[in-house]
């Protein structure tokens, strides 16, 4: 491949892949930076050396300054779905921070803590299913016990980076191999993590499920579990602080 689009809305981990990228390209090969629309261009700007514009997968127009100008499309954590136009003429992989297919879909590390699923990181071509087409590399992260979806996260980013380290020539010069997934998996959708914010006193479940819920919704500074005072009405968020002894 020698036109290179990288497609992006995570800045931390657009810069990562971008310097190891840059160093892997031939004298022949270029590579170009794209967000979404819904993406803050200076988060982006400064951050990564390269120019960064904006696509909007949902307009021909840009689909076709795609297909017309590039062979390779990366995406890595982009936010927007690649319709067919897009992935039928031109080669477009993924970086997922899951483990296809057990953890397709999103904010994979979630779900994986409230559902016990194993956790990991994948890069495959896309197709017209969402973290669903042939897989070119995948590995597990270790998940521990006091593991919130904010630390687990950082662990399968830093996966991501690793496997993309250990892929990222055959990628460029298209000599990797392929396999496809084992089943259908697991999807998890932002809805379904919509729902699973709102915490309802009156439920009745374990506490080992209930800290897992807390685990899985506690993210750095996130407000993400919340219940309703019933005097005030008032939405009250909740995260957990836990760690393991050290012995
Ligand atoms: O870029 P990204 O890490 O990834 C997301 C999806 O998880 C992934 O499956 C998809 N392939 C990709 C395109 O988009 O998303 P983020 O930077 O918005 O969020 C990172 C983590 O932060 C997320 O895994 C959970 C946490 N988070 C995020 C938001 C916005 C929360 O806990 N609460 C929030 O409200």
């Amino acid at each position: 491949f020698n036109n290179i689009l990288v497609i992006s809305d995570n800045a931390f981990l657009c810069k990562k892949l971008e310097n190891i990228l840059i160093e892997k390209l031939n004298d022949e090969q270029n590579v170009n930076f794209a967000i979404s629309p819904f993406s803050t261009i200076n988060d982006f700007k400064g951050f990564i050396k390269s120019e960064v514009f904006i696509l909007d997968l949902k307009n021909e127009n840009d689909i076709h300054h795609i297909t017309d100008k590039y062979d390779l499309v990366l995406s890595i954590h982009c936010k927007q779905f690649f319709p067919n136009n897009l992935i039928d003429r031109v080669k477009c992989i993924n970086i997922h921070p899951g483990y296809n297919p057990i953890n397709r879909g999103w904010y994979p590390q979630v779900f994986s803590i409230l559902h016990n699923l194993p956790i990991g990181a994948t890069i495959h071509e896309i197709d017209n299913k969402l973290d669903h087409g042939p897989i070119i590399d995948r590995a597990f992260v270790e998940k521990s016990i006091d593991d919130t979806s904010g630390s687990l996260y950082d662990k399968i980013l830093e996966k991501e980076i690793e496997l993309f380290n250990k892929n990222v020539e055959a990628i460029l010069n298209n000599t990797y191999e392929t396999f496809f997934p084992e089943n259908e998996g697991n999807i998890f959708l932002k809805k379904d993590f919509n729902n699973l914010c709102k915490i309802d006193l009156q439920e009745q479940t374990t506490t080992g499920q209930f800290i897992n819920k807390l685990r899985a919704l506690s993210h750095k500074s996130f407000k993400n579990a919340y219940f309703i005072d019933p005097k005030s009405g008032k939405k009250v968020f909740i995260s957990i602080n836990i760690e393991a002894s050290k012995d």
